[in-house]
């Protein structure tokens, strides 16, 4: 295979300046919030809080209209995914235990989660970008970085049309606003996306820096977790600013030779980071917690169900992404919140449901089963590109298959529908 690699300009070689860059960083407001308020249009300027499970769905009374689950007939053990503004004035955030949120704001509407619809609208929000803006950077499953440096014009007004466009394109796409940070570089947009949130358009320049980053809490900047921030306040360094003043040579003695120079570089909003537009999965999974405590013999059939019910998800997943999984794995959680995960390697890659259940099946077999559940997550590891599979020896040139993708079977037969999982006996129940 020949490779073509473009010369370098001699010019390049030397004192090279980095070319100036505008990057985005767009995050969705009130992410799952927003999305269910598109459902349930009329709790618009409530507060409303989604963690719930299925028995917190809304109900029909007869006449038509919904009855709401409210936050202070909340009894268990579950956390809040997130909130409305209007319930976050109220002192309820994401990761609140919902008790405690009910606590706060008993008038609160709680709404169940529904992962299937929060996925689908992020699917649209960066559908609806990469139409204008390619070269984006996924973050998860509301936010993104984008390189805006190549659409023309772009500099002339620091990004404020593209800006614009962004927010226009992603509202009509789903209904929604998001709230988008440009500046030169990654670790400024990030911090300047929240800086108008929500619907928030924020524009800085390096010139910028002294005074909206600097006043920042040091936590702000992604990097400084609650570890580092609480050592930096022990020296009495507690915003953005305090570092950026700290002499760099101290830092390194404190934080260490990579942790310390990068502490200086960030603190003066310097970050020559990449957006990154591909990266292949380690690993895709699926998990759910379930309403009460499930045991193994005693909720065989429920948990039968819902053990099948995941490896479809995974399957799924596996299917839409493109990928194909040669390890299988489970995580357990039981009532005392002990975490156990076992897996298996597959003679073959699969991103078949059944066989994905068969060997998620045997992994729970080396499981002592005797305590009841809490939670059941199967995973997907080992991942390869179908494109992989297909025709490894091509695997980097250009082309895309123009055959179907077939992947390899595994050597276990795969027709037996009758899944040995939670139906059969085990030694430890
Ligand atoms: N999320 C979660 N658990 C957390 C934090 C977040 O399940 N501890 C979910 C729910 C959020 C989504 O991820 O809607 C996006 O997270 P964000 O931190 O961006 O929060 P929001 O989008 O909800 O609010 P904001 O407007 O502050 O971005
Ligand atoms: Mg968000």
């Amino acid at each position: 295979m020949l490779l073509y690699v473009q010369p370098v300009p001699q010019s390049d070689c030397h004192h090279r300046v980095p070319p100036p860059r505008l990057i985005a960083h767009l995050d969705m407001d009130a992410f799952y919030a927003s999305v269910e308020l598109l459902r349930y249009p009329e709790l618009r300027g409530l507060p409303v809080v989604i963690g719930g499970g299925r028995r917190h769905q809304p109900v029909q009374r007869s006449d038509g209209t919904l009855e709401y689950f409210r936050l202070r007939d909340y009894t268990g053990r579950g956390v809040l995914t997130t909130s409305t503004y209007e319930a976050r004035a109220l002192g309820v955030f994401s990761a609140m235990g919902t008790m405690k949120a009910a606590l706060l704001a008993p008038d609160a509407i709680l709404l169940p989660v529904d992962f299937d619809e929060y996925r689908r609208y992020s699917r649209l929000f960066k559908a609806a970008v990469r139409e204008i803006a390619p070269q984006v950077e996924d973050r998860g499953i509301d936010e993104i970085y984008v390189d805006l440096s190549e659409i023309p014009g772009v500099f002339d007004d620091a990004g404020t049309a593209i800006g614009r466009q962004l927010k226009g394109a992603v509202h009509a796409a789903t209904g929604l606003t998001c709230s988008i940070g440009i500046t030169p570089n990654k670790l400024l947009s990030k911090l300047a996306s929240e800086l108008d949130k929500p619907n928030g358009l924020t524009l800085l320049s390096v010139d910028d820096i002294p005074t909206r980053i600097w006043p920042l809490a040091a936590r702000k900047v992604n990097g400084i977790g609650p570890k580092a921030s609480e050592k930096l306040a022990s020296f009495g360094l507690h915003t953005v600013g305090d570092i950026a003043a700290a002499d760099p040579a101290w830092l390194v003695e404190h934080f260490g030779r990579s942790y310390g120079a990068w502490l200086h570089e960030a603190s003066h909003g310097r970050d020559e980071r990449e957006v990154v537009t591909f990266s292949e999965p380690k690993s895709i999974s699926r998990e759910t917690t379930f309403d009460r405590d499930l045991h193994a013999k005693r909720d065989r059939a429920e948990l039968g169900s819902i053990f099948t019910e995941l490896c479809v998800q995974l399957a799924g997943d596996l299917t839409r992404k493109g990928y194909a999984s040669k390890t299988i794995g489970i995580k357990l959680r039981f009532d005392d919140f002990k975490i156990v995960t076992r897996d298996l390697t597959l003679p073959a890659h699969t991103m078949d449901a059944k066989v994905i259940r068969r060997a998620a099946g045997e992994c729970l077999k080396r499981v002592d089963l005797a305590r009841r559940l809490r939670l059941l997550g199967v995973r997907a590891g080992a991942l390869a590109s179908l494109a992989e599979l297909v025709a490894p020896q091509t695997a980097y040139e250009p082309t895309v298959p123009s055959a179907p993708p077939r992947v390899r079977e595994p050597t276990q037969p795969t027709h037996n529908a009758s899944l040995p999982l939670f139906d059969s006996e085990h030694p430890h129940e």
